[in-house]
């Protein structure tokens, strides 16, 4: 497939995360080291597992997969687990419908994650790190993998990594289209070769995680953070964001915009500018922040601020930075229509309220494709009360986040009033 452009927008100076996509070669290990490569690892064997913990913490880094979980408390907690051994996944599944920054990273700068695993896998006590891949991505296998080789082939992945001694070492899984792989339990489900369907939560994975050893699951984004954070160091990386959003963050544009693409803005910039870098449709209809779990932004709320408090503020989530724009030319039925296919479909329908709720809710999108004001009620009032109980009762995010952008579509948007 054709790789996605990464628009640096402002200016290679400000750019932290995409700095070396369309720069490095991605297949040159020293070419990497020439643009900085591994300066983070050995500032990691310096500051020692607690101390690029606390780094990490004191940068303030989020979770970038859609939950915004704090990483140097995963990291803190799978350190001190006594049992044994430790795992380190990375989940590259990214299957969110509208989203594929991670994609970019891994293309355009393989070295990068496979560095930041080892850091985080030197930092958490792991000796071995599972890199979960989205099937539909064969460039990034075929980058990794090389990525992979050559690493171990320098000493750089191995038995004594740096010569520091420490052992680490990355083996590749990949996914093989079901989106509910990328749900944390179901990638370990599916790499110890069970069918991949989600697991209860607690226990959480930084106790019982793959292999039911403690295990910390960090997404590509998220790992490719720690690399500024040590280099830069932890005060100087939360300069740039708001004090509970730091750093910078990839948003994946698409929809009826004149240049889709992979942008990087510091937390804090409004989703006004971000649409201006993309070109906005005369005549917008609404955005769709986060994804289908995410929320509709209507036109006249481009002011908010894209950090997580801004935007849980405005009634909807950056998710995983999905920023779908619709202009007045979108049938908004159709829309809600194909997010619920959407679901249903990828429903692994381990559990009642999901698995029959997405059929319902789905049905009642149906019907209401050609229906408004009176004769909408009846399937409005029990969308709701399907969405309710997808809710509540839902055992993973799945369920629980199918309804988030009808719901937000017909009490934001005024759909089938
Ligand atoms: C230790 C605790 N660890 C929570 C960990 C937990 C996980 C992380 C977040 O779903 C969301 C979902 C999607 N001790 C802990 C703890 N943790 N409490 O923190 O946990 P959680 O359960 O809040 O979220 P999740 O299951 O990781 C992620 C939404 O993101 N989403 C999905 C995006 C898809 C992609 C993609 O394709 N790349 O990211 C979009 O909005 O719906 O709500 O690690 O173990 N007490
Ligand atoms: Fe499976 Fe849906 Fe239940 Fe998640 S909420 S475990 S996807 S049936």
């Amino acid at each position: 497939p054709p790789a996605v452009a990464a628009v640096p927008q402002t200016g290679a100076e400000g750019l932290v995360l995409l700095r070396r996509v369309g720069v490095v070669d991605p297949g040159s290990l020293d070419d990497y080291r020439a643009h900085g490569g591994y300066a983070a690892l050995r500032r990691a064997f310096a500051l020692g597992p607690a101390g690029v913990i606390r780094e990490v913490t004191e940068a303030g880094l989020v979770g970038r997969g859609g939950a915004a979980f704090p990483t140097g408390r995963k990291w803190s907690a799978t350190a001190q687990q006594p049992d044994h051994p430790h795992y380190l996944v990375c989940n590259a599944d990214e299957s969110e419908p509208g989203t594929f920054k991670d994609r970019v990273l891994m293309e355009g700068d393989p070295y990068a994650l496979i560095e930041a695993m080892t850091v985080a896998g030197y930092a958490t006590g792991a000796h071995r790190g599972y890199l979960y891949l989205r099937g539909e991505y064969p460039r990034a296998l075929h980058r990794l993998r090389t990525a992979i080789d050559r690493a171990r082939a320098r000493g750089l992945l191995g038995e004594d990594v740096m010569g520091q001694g420490f052992a680490f070492d990355i083996e590749i899984r990949r996914g093989a289209g079901a989106y509910i792989c990328g749900e944390e339990t179901a990638i370990f489900n599916s790499i110890e070769g069970r069918r991949g369907e989600p697991r209860s939560k607690p226990p959480f994975p930084v106790e019982k995680g793959l292999f039911g050893k403690p295990t910390a699951v960090n997404n590509v984004e998220t790992l490719v953070n720690v690399l500024p954070i040590l280099i830069d160091g932890a005060q100087a990386y939360a300069r740039t964001g708001t004090d509970t959003s730091t750093g910078t963050k990839l948003f994946c544009v698409s929809g009826t915009v004149a240049r889709p693409g992979v942008y990087e803005l510091p937390f804090g910039a409004t989703l006004r500018e971000l649409l201006e870098l993309a070109g906005p449709p005369e005549t917008l209809r609404a955005v769709l922040l986060g994804g289908a779990a995410g929320g509709f932004v209507r036109p006249d709320e481009l002011d908010v601020p894209l950090t997580f408090e801004g935007t849980r503020a405005a009634g909807t989530t950056l998710g995983s930075g999905v920023v779908l724009v619709l202009d007045e030319s979108v049938e908004l039925p159709r829309v809600l229509l194909r997010i619920a296919e959407f679901f249903r479909d990828e429903s692994c329908g381990q559990c009642v309220p999901c698995r029959v709720g997405t059929v319902r809710q789905e049905e009642a999108l149906h019907r209401l494709k050609d229906r408004t004001g009176a004769a909408a009620a009846g399937d409005i009032a029990l969308l709701r009360e399907v969405g309710r109980a997808m809710r509540d009762a839902s055992i993973c995010g799945l369920g629980q986040t199918a309804w988030n952008a009808v719901e937000s579509a017909i009490d934001r948007l005024g759909a089938f009033k």
